[in-house]
């Protein structure tokens, strides 16, 4: 088999655990890997619910195989397409507040930005617009994801790919919920409500280059900020589904800041939990650090974010029993949190919601009704 100047750079990753070709001396553990727990998806369901959650209650990270539907080199493809399209293209899709012709604020592309800690263009879409329910269309995370239209079959084949891959993701997403229902002795379908109509669910394709591309100025970072191409993290709402296309790159902190890298394996999700689902099993399920190496090369990787609709109302906690009566009559309204949250992130720190919150039309009723 022939193998392309990629890959061979890759495979030098691999076994050095870091490229030859970087200018910048890695982190120490880079070179340390670990195997991730498998969870096969054709296994019977409880054998899957008790593997789900082993690992989320101790590494808070496993893999996912043999997951149907699941079609890892077309979305390789997708997300290359993507960003191989011309910077003008690429301007048709940036979200407002980098181009402000456009009026996608939370969906669309997001470019390398100079001297962020981040070193990736990303591209957002969230559910088919015609699809969220006119009550849901009030918020503001609920918005039309711009497609590449101009691009004849190729941007059809391409926007046809990703919403399959949407669905196939949410819908794995919401099976998953279902074992972890199950492993905390909730019926089954718990979570449906929250998940199943209007999910805000992200489904995000990434492009990283080598600072040493230089793309953007990055002379305002310290040495241990070049290293990385997205800083350490845990991720926010639910579940994450993360493609890694067999690159390595991918770090879990394993306990008391000690990062090993994940080995990459082919045809697999990595799944992780946020700090939401985290929050709610009262730590018992665990959301991961996690951070991204520069690797020397280019890197693509897909996450799904599984979030619930924006109006869905969280408990404090799961358990009813771990909670006050003040805890158990004040739900968080998710979108309003996740507005919140997302702010953390260089690619939303600028996000200015276009809508009202919930919070902020149930205080505007208030007033309403007072006067
Ligand atoms: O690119 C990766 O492998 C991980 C991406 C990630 O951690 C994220 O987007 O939250």
């Amino acid at each position: 088999m022939d193998i392309t100047p990629e890959q061979n750079l890759l495979s030098q990753v691999d076994s050095a655990g870091i490229t030859q070709e970087k200018s910048f001396s890695h982190i120490a553990a880079t070179t340390d890997q670990i195997e991730l727990a498998s969870i096969d998806m054709t296994w019977p369901k409880e054998k899957i619910t008790e593997g789900i959650m082993d690992q989320l209650r101790n590494l808070g990270f496993l893999l996912l195989t043999n997951v149907p539907g699941y079609n890892e080199d077309e979305l390789k493809h997708a997300c290359q397409w993507m960003f191989n399209l011309s910077e003008e293209e690429k301007r048709k899709l940036y979200q407002h507040h980098h181009n402000p012709k456009n009026t996608n604020y939370y969906r669309g592309l997001s470019p390398f930005i100079a001297n962020d800690v981040s070193h990736k263009e990303l591209f957002d879409m969230g559910l088919e617009y015609s699809q969220v329910s006119d009550y849901e269309k009030i918020f503001s995370l609920q918005e039309q994801t711009p497609f590449p239209d101009d691009q004849g079959d190729d941007g059809q084949k391409f926007k046809t790919f990703m919403h399959q891959h949407y669905d196939i993701m949410q819908n794995l997403g919401v099976q998953l919920m279902s074992h972890i229902a199950d492993g905390f002795g909730l019926p089954s379908n718990y979570f449906e409500t929250w998940f199943k109509d209007d999910p805000c669910s992200t489904l995000r394709l990434i492009h990283y280059l080598p600072r040493k591309a230089n793309v953007v100025a990055c002379d305002k970072l310290t040495e241990e900020e070049l290293k990385l191409t997205t800083p350490e993290h845990t991720d926010s709402g639910f579940l994450t589904l993360l493609s890694t296309f067999n690159y390595p790159g991918l770090q879990v902190d394993i306990g008391g800041g000690v990062y090993k890298s994940i080995k990459p394996v082919p045809n697999v999700l990595v799944v992780n939990i946020g700090t939401m689902l985290s929050r709610i099993t009262n730590n018992d399920l665990k959301a991961t650090w996690h951070r991204v190496l520069d690797i020397g090369v280019d890197r693509y990787s897909s996450p799904f974010f599984l979030e619930p609709k924006y109006s869905a109302e969280i408990p404090q906690q799961l358990d009813p029993s771990l909670m006050t009566e003040e805890q158990k009559n004040n739900k968080l309204v998710y979108g309003d949190w996740l507005i919140e949250s997302i702010k953390r992130f260089a690619e939303f720190a600028n996000f200015q919601k276009t809508k009202p919150t919930l919070s902020d039309l149930q205080a505007q009723i208030q007033l309403d009704q007072t006067n």
